[in-house]
């Protein structure tokens, strides 16, 4: 008897917490506050380009490579601000990639665990090849006929994107461990909406120019500013 109490007992502690574990946390349409985030950069646009002599159609002739891209104010593009510990639902919707101009684009995208399409609006081979340590690498053609390749990242990390068919494309993936990230525009501004109250650290990270933090506070209902500037 003892022992059927003692099953019983447990199988409704496991109820209980999974329960718990999977209620949907709010997303702070309730109560929630947002960043916005200008992020800068006080140094020189780094550009390389390089000549293309193969898929000039789709490619052009000049590849582009932004590794750096500062835009109006010294704001810095391509940068992923996220707020380090703060608890959320992975976000619902599939993040893409697409490659365009023998480019990917945008060149950095961020998302939280889970599924990304890879597009190939070019309609010619390209080889995505990512390069990571906490996921499985993907070494993989996508013929022209494959619009669409769909991947899988379960692992927060930033995960270098390349094409072995056209060695200057590069690309990035961050994968965030929870859903209150942004990438900044061309004005190195990203806005972040409904994170729960709370002291936190704002990351923020670029492909070239590595990583910065700093410290932020979210009350419910408002809007904090803050500004990073990156350095060399
Ligand atoms: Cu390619």
């Amino acid at each position: 008897m003892r022992k059927v109490l003692a099953a019983f007992v447990t199988l409704a502690l496991v109820a209980g917490v999974s329960v718990f574990a999977y209620s949907p946390v709010p997303a702070g349409a309730q109560g929630g506050g947002a960043i916005e985030a200008s992020v800068t950069y006080n140094g020189a646009p780094v550009v390389e380009k390089l000549k293309v002599n193969k898929d000039t159609k789709q490619c052009g002739t000049e590849a582009v490579i932004e590794k750096v891209v500062v835009g109006g104010n010294k704001g810095l593009a391509n940068a992923v601000v996220s707020v380090a510990g703060a608890k959320g639902a992975p976000r619902a919707m599939k993040a893409e990639i697409d490659q365009h101009g023998c480019k990917f684009v945008p060149r950095v995208v961020a998302m939280t665990p889970g599924a990304i399409d890879i597009k190939n609006s070019d309609g010619i081979l390209h080889n995505i090849h990512t390069y990571s340590t906490a996921n499985a690498s993907i070494n993989k053609a996508q013929p022209k006929f494959k619009k669409v390749m769909t991947e899988k990242f379960d692992k927060p990390e930033f995960i270098k994107l390349t094409c072995d068919v056209h060695s200057w494309m590069l690309g990035w993936i961050a994968v965030m461990p929870n859903p209150f990230f942004g990438v900044t525009d061309a004005n190195g501004a990203t806005r972040i909406e409904n994170v729960p109250p709370g002291k936190y650290t704002l990351d923020v990270w670029h492909e070239t120019l590595g990583k910065q933090t700093k410290a932020v506070e979210v009350k419910a209902g408002q809007t904090v500013k803050v500004a990073i500037e990156m350095k060399k």
